[in-house]
């Protein structure tokens, strides 16, 4: 006899096998599922803008090319992460609705300004490196159609975490000023980027069961260490001082020990009370109301082309 769908369910998450938008599933699977891939698309979308604030500043024609290409890349990953969560049975209208109403939330990261050209540089180097080492695990997710998205826009993220680091590399080769620049930059962004990994395991509501049913592969913790042990080196050839003065390498556990970030200040950004919360939500409802005549053109005119009556 054919097994009960949820049976059938239990079953393909036991192989690590992927669960596809027609196949059954619990209705709190689809509601975790629905809530990370949404937030993910949304910090695709609001992460546009610390950087998209250097566009016409941008010191060269090469370096305004190479911005404006990565900024142009993230938008197209929030679009395939919608796609993906509509495959839930959720609209791209309503998730825009819910970032815009403040009901889903995005990425603490982008609540930080961007306050010097330095910064381009190292959103790409961390804000990337962080993005990479919590996205390529998301890449075996249970859900196929987040894990297919996952791997595109994680080749993507490699390549934009190499043109931070080229970026901050030509820094450090140029002047003195354009050194304490850099290491401005990354005494600033440190510590928001390991909070990007979320909150202690002790402290993710989430993390247990979202690991039990394949969404996540990790605990915010393990990838949290992943990430310091890979950056470290990393800032080694730099020649920047990471910011943490209990950042050093056990020997006992082969991995680096690092201080505490402050938890009081994730939890006040994912309220809504960082830097720029305002700042971005605003822009955005602003950049969504600018676009209305768009998205009304497109359906008069898709309208129009099912009737085949077009000129
Ligand atoms: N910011 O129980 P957990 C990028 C919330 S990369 C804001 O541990 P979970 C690329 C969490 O939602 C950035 N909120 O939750 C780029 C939950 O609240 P809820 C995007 C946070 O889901 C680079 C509550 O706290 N990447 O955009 C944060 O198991 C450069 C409790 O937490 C992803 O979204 C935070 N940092 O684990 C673009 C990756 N941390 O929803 C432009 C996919 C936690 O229950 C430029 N997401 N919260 O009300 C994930 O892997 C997971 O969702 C975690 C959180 C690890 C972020």
């Amino acid at each position: 006899p054919q097994p009960a769908p949820a049976e059938r369910f239990e079953a393909t998450i036991a192989r690590n096998d992927r669960i596809e938008p027609r196949d059954w599933m619990p209705d709190a699977y689809r509601r975790t599922l629905v809530r990370q891939i949404a937030q993910h698309a949304h910090s695709e979308i609001i992460g546009m803008q610390p950087e998209g604030n250097w566009i016409t500043r941008a010191p060269s024609l090469r370096r305004k090319a190479i911005l404006l290409a990565k900024v142009q890349d993230e938008a197209g990953h929030g679009l395939y992460l919608y796609s993906a969560c509509e495959t839930l049975g959720v609209s791209r209208a309503e998730l825009t609705d819910m970032l815009l109403t403040g009901r889903q939330k995005y990425s603490s990261i982008f609540n930080y300004p961007t306050l010097s050209y330095a910064d381009v540089g190292t959103i790409g180097w961390l804000v990337d490196g962080a993005a990479i080492c919590n996205q390529v695990p998301l890449c075996r997710t249970s859900y196929g159609p987040y894990g297919r998205a996952m791997i595109r826009i994680c080749k993507e993220e490699s390549f934009h975490q190499r043109q931070g680091y080229e970026l901050l590399m030509t820094m450090m080769r140029g002047t003195g000023e354009q050194r304490r620049m850099v290491q401005e930059s990354v005494d600033r962004f440190w510590w928001p980027s390991l909070m990007m990994f979320g909150p202690p395991d002790a402290n993710s509501p989430n993390s247990e069961r979202s690991m039990a049913w394949g969404i996540k592969r990790n605990g915010n913790d393990e990838l949290r260490q992943r990430f310091v042990d890979m950056t470290v080196p990393q800032a080694e050839a730099l020649g920047v001082t990471l910011p943490d003065p209990d950042l050093r390498w056990n020997e006992e556990r082969q991995a680096h020990d690092f201080g505490e970030p402050d938890w009081s200040e994730l939890s006040a950004v994912i309220k809504g009370e960082g830097p720029c919360n305002a700042q971005r939500l605003a822009h955005r409802r602003r950049a969504h109301d600018d676009g209305a005549w768009v998205r009304e053109a497109a359906t008069a005119f898709a309208r129009k082309q099912a009737r085949g009556d077009e000129e």
